[in-house]
Order: C-alpha cells, then structure tokens, then sequence
C-alpha cells in the first residue's frame, strides 16, 4: 500500500475523539517548572518514545558526547525499578533521581516538581527527562520542558508516525534510533519522512545509532544549540527582573 492510499484509508475510517479536560492543573505546574529551568540557566529535554527505542541509551550517548562542555542531570520515569537511573550515573551524569509511577503510563508535571527539589539545579546545564515508555500518554501531559523529543527506532517500523500521529506532530525533534538495524528490519525511509513531513514540517530528523554511534556528534551539537538558545531565555529573564 502507498503512502496516499494509507492516508485516503485512515480518513474514511469512522473515529470517536475523547477530550479531556484534566491537564489545566498540570499546565500550571509544568509552567512553574519551566520558570525554575529557566531561571537556572538549564536546557530540559522531556524524551518519549516506546518501551526499548532507545531513551536510555540516547541519554548515555549525550552525556558521553557532551561531558567536556556540559553537566547533565537526569530525571528517570518508570512504572517501577531504578535500573536506568544506575545507568546513566555509571555513564556520568552529575546527578540523576527516578520517579516510579507505580502503573501510571506517563510523567506529570506534579512529579517533576517534587524531582526538582532533589536536584542541585546549579550544578546542571542540560536535564534529560525519561518518560515512561509509551508513544501515547506522554504526549499530553507538558512537564515544563523547551524540548519534546521522539525517538522511534528503526525496529519499530515505518509507519509509526501514521499510528502515533500526536507525538510526532509535537515534537521538537525526531530522532530515528538504530540504523545500524534498518537494512534488517525492511525500514522503509520514504515511508518514514513523508508521513513525519506530513505531520510536522519543520522538526529536524535526527539518524543515530547508539551501537555504532554514528549520527551522535551531529545530535549532540544540536542539543547545544539548544542549550545556547535556552541560555538566551535565562539572560532575557534577568534582565527583565532587574529593569
Ligand atoms: N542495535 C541497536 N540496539 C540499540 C540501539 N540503541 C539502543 N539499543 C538497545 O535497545 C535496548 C533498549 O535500549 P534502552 O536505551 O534501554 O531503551 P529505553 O527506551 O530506555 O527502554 P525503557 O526505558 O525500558 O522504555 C537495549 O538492549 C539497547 O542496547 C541502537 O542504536 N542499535
Ligand atoms: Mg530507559
């Protein structure tokens, strides 16, 4: 099937909408949270994707790349375990706490305030949040970040952006993890850009492989854009505070 006729599909295909109105409070909170990151001087980079794209790993890699200019700081989401808060200590992040949600299936901004107050927020330029693996749930729910990144690896398949259309419309970044596996799993890369082009014009595309590390630096260099821009926000607010 083209992409055309998937697309022609998916709009005949009769759909219920649910609307909610629950996340007023939560965007209250996640404004909070992004006047303390922003007062801070912090870049905070809320990372979604399913279970085993990569986010873990996608961490680990920045941390290494950036270690000579930047101090990463890591707030870890799971439904329960600490395992990937062991893991990016062991890789060097300065300092790292873990939510466990206990069933929940997304990070609110309620829970990355209360993590803030177990950060020494001045020791730290960039903070990588990890959600809770789902490419759903998390897209709704803003926590106070400048940057929703999506990671989709290769494994996954083409046509998740089709599926998962929010978190790739949101997104301030894609990046497409595990190319070192894309010839064995028949990833189709058309398929992939036309349908994230559709959704989302103008997010760059990130192609990394955090086996091989190829895609790493160019990523990295990218995140210190950011860090620059966020940096920016940080001089504007002070010098608004002290006219
Ligand atoms: N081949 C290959 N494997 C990778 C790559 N990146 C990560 N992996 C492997 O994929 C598995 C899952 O990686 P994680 O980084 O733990 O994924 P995650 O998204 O953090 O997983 P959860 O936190 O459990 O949702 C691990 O076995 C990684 O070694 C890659 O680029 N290529
Ligand atoms: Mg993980």
């Amino acid at each position: 099937m083209t992409i055309e006729q998937t697309i022609d599909t998916l709009h005949s295909i009769k759909t219920i909408q649910i609307v909610k109105n629950l996340l007023v409070d939560n965007d209250l909170v996640a404004a909070a949270n992004r006047q303390r990151f922003v007062a801070s001087g912090i870049l905070a980079v809320n990372v979604i994707a399913a279970p085993g794209a990569g986010k873990t790993s996608v961490i680990i890699r920045m941390i290494e790349a950036l270690r000579e200019q930047v101090r990463v700081g890591v707030i870890e989401g799971d439904i329960a375990g600490s395992i990937d808060t062991a893991k990016v200590l062991a890789a060097g992040a300065r300092d790292a706490v873990q939510i466990n949600t206990g069933g929940n299936c997304h990070l609110e901004a309620g829970m990355i305030q209360r993590a803030l107050d177990d950060l020494d927020l001045r020791q730290l330029d960039v903070v990588f949040v990890e959600n809770v693996g789902n490419l759903v749930c998390p897209t709704h729910w803003a926590l106070g970040e400048q940057i929703k990144l999506c990671i989709l690896s290769a494994a996954e398949g083409h046509d998740k952006p089709i599926k998962y259309p929010q978190i790739f419309a949101a997104s301030d970044a894609i990046v497409l993890n595990k190319i070192d596996l894309i010839e064995l799993v028949d990833f189709e890369r058309d398929f992939f850009y036309e349908s994230v082009r559709a959704l989302n014009p103008s997010a760059p595309i990130f192609e990394i492989s955090c086996r091989t590390r190829a895609g790493i630096s160019d990523f990295g260099f990218w995140i210190l854009e950011c860090l620059k821009q966020a940096r920016g926000q940080t001089a504007e607010l002070n010098r608004t505070a002290s006219s």
